[in-house]
């Protein structure tokens, strides 16, 4: 098989760089492709189809997408909106005139509608999405959909994963377009070098469940060797272990040391409340790697990653 990957060089590509070859089920006459955006612009029609046209693969697992954090959402949102709307229809259009056997995509728990309780895969459209991240959330919808007719009208074997707040190793740190983690873990490390209060954005309230990037790139190889039906697919811990933010920061500071202040500047947005969701059964065989110890590593990482220049930040 000749699997193609977009977005290889993010925080779930590169741990899947890292997993695939240790996969059980992992054959070594397969041939990976690991495209990042070094390779080509997504966004530009040409540039996809040359990229298929070079690489004729057999399936596709589409990471590639322009992500970012609460902040980054609700001030880039026509880039949000634009960038993925146009990458998501470009790799869908030409994965279906490649006629590839398997298509698996990346959803979000924050492209659900808001205030819906239980969240789950039946209930994606049922009402629009919380308006912090409406243009990244509706762009991921149409994929949704764009995914489903390659189901239903042309035969493809279609897995949409759906994962809740993703962290690890890898991961963009930029204290304002990162996600909550990565940017609590960078401005916990900087507030602790020079000293002073570890300012947490919002009120701490909001609470989140959180996935490690190496346990999804185990369900997405697991999606890739294993036949499993056309379908979404919600990828997260038990709602028991639901944290609230203030919980999340405490457990960073506590990783590095951090002995100061923890202060919450509430002229920042709180965002979305909660957005609870349980894992889908298809993948409750797969161990979910431990939250504090995930932390500690994802605060490791990221230490010898920004002492050495390397950490995107
Ligand atoms: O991961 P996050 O940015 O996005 O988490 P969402 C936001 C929550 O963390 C809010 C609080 O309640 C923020 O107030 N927070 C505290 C911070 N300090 C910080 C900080 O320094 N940076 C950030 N970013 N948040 C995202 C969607 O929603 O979920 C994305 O916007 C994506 O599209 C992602 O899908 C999975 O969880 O609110």
């Amino acid at each position: 098989m000749k699997i193609l990957v977009t977005g290889a060089s993010g925080l779930v590509g590169s741990a899947l760089i890292n997993e695939y070859q240790l996969y059980s089920m992992y054959n070594p006459m397969d041939e990976w492709i690991f495209l990042s955006s070094k390779d080509g612009n997504l966004t530009k029609e040409d540039e996809v189809r040359s990229l298929f046209k070079k690489h004729q693969p057999n399936i596709v697992i589409h990471l590639a997408a322009n992500v970012g954090g609460l902040f980054k959402n609700m001030h880039k949102k026509i880039e949000m909106y634009e960038d993925n709307l146009l990458m998501n229809t470009f790799v869908l259009k030409y994965a279906r005139l490649h006629k590839v056997q398997k298509i698996i995509t990346m959803l979000s728990t924050c492209i659900f509608p808001d205030g819906i309780e239980p969240l789950t895969e039946a209930k994606l459209h049922e009402g629009p999405p919380h308006p912090s991240n409406e243009g990244y959330a509706y762009a991921k919808r149409m994929m949704e959909l764009h995914g489903r007719i390659l189901e239903k009208d042309h035969g493809i074997n279609c897995i949409q994963l759906i994962p809740t707040n993703i962290y690890g190793p890898y991961d963009n740190f930029n204290l304002d377009d990162a996600h909550v983690l990565p940017a609590l873990i960078h401005r916990c490390y900087k507030a602790k070098q020079d000293q002073v209060p570890f300012i947490i954005k919002g009120s701490g309230k909001p609470i989140r469940q959180f996935i490690y990037n190496y346990d999804l790139a185990k369900i997405i190889l697991y999606s890739v060797y294993e036949s499993i039906p056309s379908g979404r697919y919600i990828c997260s811990p038990p709602s028991q272990q639901e944290q609230t933010i203030e919980q999340v920061a405490r457990k960073v500071a506590s990783c590095m040391d951090y002995e100061q202040a923890i202060q919450f500047d509430t002229s920042y947005a709180d965002g979305q409340y909660k957005k609870t969701v349980e894992p889908n059964i298809a993948f409750s065989h797969i161990p979910f790697t431990d939250f504090d110890e995930a932390i500690k590593q994802t605060v490791d990482w990221f230490i010898a990653a920004y002492e050495n220049h390397t950490a995107r930040i």
